[in-house]
């Protein structure tokens, strides 16, 4: 009975020293009020309180107890977020506009969203491939809530906000941050809305035809009637992340300009798109097949349905069986002659940059919005919930434990906020070139390490709950099985360190000049907070041991580094952060 574990058969054999005549500290002993011997700490048990004879029985048949948990409430994410808050208030210009904004949509979220969010994972996408006749359909029937989520994110403008750039080079926070109270409530139309910021950025920096200009005006508009979503299917079978040598789609011209592509789309996510950007290789007049990354051309295509009801070109071979995101319909595909418009030569690779520096900011949001919510869960349940005669809240070791979750939440929302910045300074031309290398190197680091931390946060926090973090009825495991993906799709860990150092091959250093000159900035602002010190001398001491690492790495063989890279990706994450790193 001194352990938490009263089941224990004797006192004295949890804590020897403890001798018959010791006053048991732990008021009333578990063990030996019920039990038929007496308690070598308490000594006699107590008599039992004489019950009512006529008192109906506290448990039978037709009774199961009295008590009743109580859950924890979602309440308005954007008020029960004061960090979100407190950054907006420090950084933004047009605050009250932003405020109003995310305030509403937090009310939404609390009051309808969530429950929509919940009815897309109870009822997920299912394919009905042939009609009762036999003949083929591919229908992905995806249930109301999944389509409202359309609507509310066409209304809402979680896509037209980073265009309309209302708020100048902080519309993309101002997105991002709306983005970051929707994703864990989304049902994981975070997912299409990734893919389809991705392909707007895209269509916008390449400068395309009339018919993907349309397309681009649909992508960003704010009418659930006109807006579009947008696939990007760039796996096939022989996988996702070497995207060259993984690319078989071959496009053959038509007379008339356009393209005809005919491949295997291994996932292809949130398949029911409107149109989709994806790559292949254009079939020469000779049969010749361009190889390799510059062989790669970047194709526009519509997801059409002829006058018969098929879907033109494209055959679902079948639904995804994923351990989670079963809310979004994953498919494989078959591109049987889809009609195809080019929208860059070649290089296709270097053309889907734009969109895979976008898709894994979304991934980051949606990592951060993970951790917060499993912690601003797990925190009201703390109050609602008690255990040895307390309430969660006030057991010291599990306010410990909130607290870790809450500095590794406030860590990554911090990160995510800050390369949103900068892409939003890029965007509108305002980033310096300390900005645009930031950029480049800390979107992978951001995506590769906010990923592995909510999968670890929001697994301690479905703990918080014991075993009812457990129970699927209760929403909460599906937190952790989503959080699973953000570490493999949109580029794994590793992928994702070897581009940190791809990068700063690219750039002959300059993205490391960047982050050093940078975090000695942020350091220098810190230290002139006092309780500060100690962090900051810390941080210090862990910058100057990863700027004589990347010196002595410098001067040994690419093996050295290709082997350290995820260290030092990790290294770049926590000291950005404000953590120090455990390996430098
Ligand atoms: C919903 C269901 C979920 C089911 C589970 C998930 C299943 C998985 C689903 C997926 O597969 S999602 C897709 C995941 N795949 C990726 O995200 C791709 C990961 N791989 C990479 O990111 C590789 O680094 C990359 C394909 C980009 C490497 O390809 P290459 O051909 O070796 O590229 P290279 O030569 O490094 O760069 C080509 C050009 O692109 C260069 O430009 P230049 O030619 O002008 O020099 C690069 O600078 C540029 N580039 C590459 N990465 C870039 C970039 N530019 C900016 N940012 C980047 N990140």
């Amino acid at each position: 009975c001194l352990t938490l574990n009263p089941r224990l058969p004797d006192c004295r054999l949890l804590r020897p020293s403890l001798s018959p005549t010791t006053p048991c500290p732990n008021k009333p002993c578990f063990l030996y009020p019920v039990s038929a011997s007496p308690c070598p700490a308490l000594g006699s048990p107590r008599p039992a309180a004489a019950r009512d004879p006529h008192a109906p029985p506290l448990f039978s048949r037709s009774r199961t107890g009295l008590f009743f948990q109580a859950q924890p409430q979602l309440k308005n994410p954007f008020l029960e977020d004061p960090l979100l808050g407190r950054y907006l208030r420090r950084h933004l210009p047009h605050q009250q506009a932003v405020f109003s904004d995310l305030q509403a949509f937090g009310e939404r979220i609390s009051d309808e969203v969530d429950a929509w969010g919940r009815e897309c994972e109870v009822n997920p996408p299912r394919l009905v491939p042939f009609d009762p006749w036999g003949r083929r359909v591919d229908h992905i029937v995806t249930s109301p809530a999944w389509q409202r989520m359309k609507e509310l994110s066409a209304s809402e403008g979680l896509v037209a906000i980073g265009y309309e750039r209302s708020c100048g080079e902080w519309s993309r926070v101002h997105q991002m941050s709306k983005l970051f109270l929707y994703s864990p409530s989304s049902g994981l139309f975070t997912c299409p809305l990734a893919m389809t910021d991705g392909a707007a950025k895209v269509i916008q920096s390449l400068g395309v035809p009339p018919a993907v200009d349309s397309a681009y005006r649909r992508l960003t508009s704010r009418d659930p009637e006109r807006f579009w979503t947008s696939g990007q299917w760039m796996t096939e079978r022989r996988g996702g992340s070497d995207v060259a040598a993984g690319t078989e789609t071959l496009a053959e011209p038509q007379p008339d300009g356009s393209y005809r592509l005919h491949g295997f789309k291994w996932f292809t996510s949130a398949t029911d798109a409107d149109m989709t950007l994806t790559l292949g290789r254009v079939v020469g007049r000779d049969g010749s097949i361009p190889p390799g990354s510059r062989g790669l051309s970047l194709f526009y295509a519509e997801v059409r349905r002829d006058p018969q009801g098929r879907l033109e070109g494209i055959e679902v071979q079948r639904l995804k069986d994923k351990l989670g995101t079963r809310q979004m319909p994953t498919a494989e595909l078959l591109l049987d002659g889809l009609p195809a418009h080019r929208v860059s030569e070649g290089r296709g690779v270097a053309s889907i940059a734009n969109m895979l520096t976008v898709t894994r900011i979304h991934n980051s949001v949606a990592a951060a919005a993970a951790m917060r919510r499993v912690v601003q869960l797990a925190r009201d349940y703390a109050t609602r919930r008690s255990a040895f005669g307390r309430r969660l809240q006030d057991h010291p070791l599990h306010l410990q434990t909130l607290a870790r979750m809450e500095v590794e939440a406030r860590a990554a929302f911090l990160l995510v906020m800050e390369v949103s910045r900068l892409l939003g300074r890029e965007e509108t031309g305002v980033a310096s070139p300390l900005d645009r290398h930031l950029l480049r190197l800390l979107t992978p680091v951001l995506k590769l390490y906010s990923a592995k931390q909510a999968v670890a946060v929001v697994s301690e926090g479905l703990e918080s709950f014991g075993g009812q973090g457990y129970m699927e009825d209760t929403g909460l495991p599906g937190l952790l099985r989503d959080a699973q993906v953000l570490s493999i799709w949109e580029g794994t860990t590793n992928v994702l360190s070897l581009d940190v150092l791809r990068c700063v091959a690219r750039s002959s250093g300059l993205v490391l000049q960047a982050y050093f000159t940078q975090t000695q900035a942020l350091l220098g602002h810190a230290s002139r907070l006092p309780p500060l010190a100690p962090a900051v001398g810390a941080l210090e001491g862990a910058l100057s041991a990863l700027g004589v690492f990347v010196e002595e790495a410098a001067a040994r063989p690419p093996s050295y580094l290709e082997l350290a890279a995820r260290d030092l990706a990790y290294s770049l994450a926590r000291i950005y952060m404000g953590q120090p790193p455990h390996v430098v």
